[in-house]
């Protein structure tokens, strides 16, 4: 590729220079000839001359170049260079760089495109300015703690966005376990965030509130703030939060940033801030934290998410998410599965299967999910029996009408019911269950529902 950038001065160049070994070669045409040759000290290749006259094309033999880049302050010029390039080559491609003042108004040609440069450096700065600001909150976080223990404290059920914020905070600290433990005063219940800590070998311990300064312990607090916790902590150190604050608290270092997605956003700004790559051990605990705060980026996230993602996307291990987020199927469920999955019958586009005893609740949703997945298949219809406790699970392809709706009707008075559009689940006791249906089948499943998905399918194409 062969470029041509067209300015009075340097400024291309000293924005185009490495441009030109990572796409193509640059040649920078400018003014004057001292600018040319300071250019050419520098390791450009520049020519010189006057850039509104059709000569001084002729001497960049314009025809061997793919694309230009413009950029003159003047917008009377920049217009008459425009107009003089597609009268010499009407196919060149043209960036325009623009600023308020020289913005063209002619929008028409197609090979011109127009590049605001208070847009270009509006991002770029932000990130800059940002980075300069993010690296002071780490001096000061290394600043809080000499050589005391350290309890980083999350939430009672802690999720991964505090479990990998926890081991951000640990990594930016130089820190280890057994000087830093990661502590809750619940447990990890969740079968995929169970699943994530055996996984990644991270160890969460419990602890309780007379232990917490224990021995002049320091206390840190990532993903929740001290309000959270119903008792008092006693003096707390540093609170590194993403919801919003509930009530007042002191500690020694905040940094609350509601617009966040994720806790583990923030700490990604650190670790980058402070130099530090993550390990794949840390990239793939915040890139999952994200992930799951953020629901992949769709709830409440921001650019500054998505750009935290996208640094932690190559270091992390992608496999060992998906790992994570399909925890293996205990045996007998997966029969339970494969005898369902034999007798499964589809009618109207509903397949309905009912799984019997499971010990993992969530196998239901996932095979309601898969049941999708079958040919001709518009509604997935799954139920097992967990604890005495029924539960179904309904999918849809989204264009048919509320999953969530038809469960309320059904169910939600005989237990909870309720969802989406496209899912949703109802819980309910098996003894109020049996009260109504006689029994838990497939059959008694799909003689309640099925009337009503077509029923309201009809309804829908009456009312348009
Ligand atoms: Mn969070």
């Amino acid at each position: 590729m062969q470029y041509l950038a067209i300015c009075e001065d340097d400024l291309l160049f000293q924005f185009m220079r490495d441009v030109a070994t990572e796409h193509g070669e640059v040649r920078f045409l400018v003014q004057d000839e001292a600018v040319a040759r300071r250019i050419k000290r520098m390791g450009g290749k520049a020519w010189h001359g006057d850039l509104l006259k059709e000569e001084t094309y002729k001497k960049v033999k314009l025809h061997h170049i793919d694309q230009a880049v413009i950029f003159l302050r003047e917008p009377e010029s920049q217009d008459r260079l425009c107009k003089l390039l597609r009268i010499m080559d009407k196919a060149l491609p043209v960036v325009l760089l623009t600023n308020d003042k020289n913005g063209k108004k002619d929008e028409n040609d197609p090979l011109v495109r127009q590049i605001q440069l208070t847009h270009t450096f509006r991002e770029f700065w932000a990130a800059h300015l940002l980075d300069t600001l993010n690296r002071k909150k780490v001096e000061n976080i290394r600043a809080l703690f000499g050589e005391e223990k350290l309890h980083i404290l999350l939430q009672h059920d802690p999720d991964p966005d505090a479990i990998g914020s926890a081991l951000a905070l640990r990594e930016l600290l130089g820190r280890n376990r057994p000087t830093t433990p990661i502590v809750t005063f619940g447990g990890v219940s969740r079968p995929e965030n169970a699943a994530m800590i055996r996984l990644l070998d991270i160890h969460i311990e419990r602890i309780t509130y007379e232990d917490l300064h224990k021995d002049g312990a320091k206390l840190a607090m990532v993903d929740v703030q001290p309000p959270y916790f119903d008792k008092p902590l006693g003096k707390v150190d540093l609170v590194v939060d993403h919801h919003p604050k509930r009530a007042n608290f002191k500690a020694r270092f905040t940094d609350l940033r509601t617009p966040y997605g994720a806790t583990s956003t923030i700490f990604t700004e650190y670790l980058r801030a402070a130099g530090i790559e993550p390990s794949q051990r840390l990239a793939t605990a915040l890139l999952y934290g994200i992930k799951t705060d953020t629901l992949f980026l769709e709830r409440g996230s921001n650019l500054a998410d998505l750009s935290a993602f996208t640094y932690l996307y190559p270091f992390a291990n992608k496999a060992m998410i998906s790992r994570i987020e399909r925890p293996a199927l205990p045996r007998e469920d997966l029969e339970a599965l494969g005898r369902a999955l034999s007798r499964l019958q589809l009618d109207n586009g509903v397949a309905v299967i009912h799984m019997g005893e499971i010990n993992r609740e969530d196998v239901i949703p996932q095979m309601a999910e898969f049941c999708l997945q079958i040919e001709g298949v518009e509604w997935g219809v799954v139920s097992g029996l967990v604890n005495d406790r029924v539960v179904i699970s309904v999918r849809n392809v989204g264009y048919v009408k509320s999953a969530g709706e038809i469960m309320k009707r059904l169910y939600d008075d005989i237990g909870s019911a309720g969802g989406h559009r496209a899912m949703a689940k109802a819980v309910i006791p098996l003894d109020r269950f049996k009260e109504r249906y006689g029994e838990v089948s497939d059959r008694v499943i799909r003689d309640a529902m099925l009337p009503m998905i077509v029923e309201r399918e009809v309804e829908q194409i009456a009312h348009g």
